[in-house]
């Protein structure tokens, strides 16, 4: 007779053995497809990349869908409509984004449009260019049949007028129990709810990746300031062959650092995505200690196994993760402070 005990671990050895063999044998040993942002309010603009790339969609496609979203709602004071303005009132977008093809687009500082990104697709897929910017990129939208609109709204209006008694212009961050008012942002003083960039990247089931980025800027910004979100290599980064990469905060140090880039680059070396995040925030931390304690930035990073991690200056960073697993996953972000 067969001792009880043996039969036991033999099933259980086999059983393992068979996992085994069953996940090498899946296509989907890496986690796709999958999509992640920046920030809460990423689970809804995953919700809506996640209808393309579970259809089969190109990546491409769902990243631009995904951040249609928070560039369409007028409750968020940080990305497209209903964006917070600059010092002169007003509302400039900046944003970009690429191809598992190395290909890219991207507007800087455009008016009057709601979904700078499918702008930023249109230089990507319909000039020779890759920037366009200010009265050029507005232009050219409406040379391309986008709808020329108000995106100043009444509530964010308001918060401008109350910011010009002051006008004192302090990018103040996500930063943990200081001044994140999800519920009430323009209760805040002056209403300085003034960052959240969504960052996108996605992964489709053919494994190929994408990435967008959006944002409004930071709140009351000298008119014609440019942050990181809209420059390729610094607000977001893709490299089909390793990750990509994406960030929030204070822009002026992530150009500074180059930061996506670096971040996939880091990936190319071995790094975790969270390591890689880590990294790069370190080096910004390490080449300006005084102006790093007081700033927000996050890095957000996906590797071609459908890994992903992030790493940002201050607590209170998030990232929203969609993928077969969960879909409406939210992870707080670890942090140097
Ligand atoms: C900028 N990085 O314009 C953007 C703002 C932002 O979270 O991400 N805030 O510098």
């Amino acid at each position: 007779m067969i001792n009880r005990r043996k039969f036991i671990t033999a099933s259980a050895l086999l059983l393992a053995l068979d996992k085994k063999s069953i996940a090498s044998s899946l296509p989907n040993e890496v986690n796709k497809p999958i999509v992640i942002s920046t920030w809460d309010f990423g689970v809804a603009a995953n919700a809506d990349a996640w209808k393309i790339l579970i259809k089969n969609g190109r990546a491409l496609d769902a990243v631009e869908q995904g951040v249609w979203v928070p560039e369409a709602d007028e409750s968020n004071q940080s990305v497209g409509y209903g964006g917070l303005p600059d010092r002169d009132g007003k509302v400039t977008l900046d944003a970009c984004i690429m191809d598992e093809n190395g290909n890219i687009g991207a507007v800087l500082a455009l008016e009057h449009i709601k979904h700078p990104i499918s702008v930023a697709r249109k230089v990507m897929e319909k000039t020779p260019h890759v920037m366009l910017a200010g009265d050029g990129a507005l232009q050219f939208a409406l040379e391309q049949g986008f709808k020329k609109e108000n995106l100043l709204t009444p509530s964010s209006e308001k918060a401008w007028k109350a910011w010009l008694k002051t006008a004192k212009y302090e990018p103040m961050m996500n930063v943990e129990n200081k001044l994140y008012d999800k519920a009430a942002p323009q209760k805040l003083p002056g209403n300085q709810y003034n960052h959240d960039t969504i960052g996108m990247i996605a992964m489709d089931v053919k494994g190929n990746l994408s990435g967008a980025c959006t944002t409004s800027g930071m709140a009351y910004k000298l008119h014609g300031r440019i942050g990181d979100s809209p420059i390729i290599g610094a607000g977001l980064y893709i490299d089909n062959e390793i990750g990509g990469a994406t960030s929030t905060g204070v822009g002026e140090e992530v150009v500074r650092n180059v930061g996506s880039f670096l971040v996939v680059e880091l990936m190319r070396q071995g790094y975790s995505p969270e390591d890689a995040c880590k990294e790069a925030v370190m080096r910004i931390i390490r080449k300006k200690p005084e102006i790093a304690k007081n700033i927000q930035v996050g890095f957000l990073a996906m590797n071609k196994n459908g890994e992903y991690g992030a790493y940002a200056i201050q607590r209170g960073f998030s990232y929203a993760v969609c993928d077969r697993m969960k879909q409406d996953l939210v992870i707080k972000g670890k942090s140097y402070y």
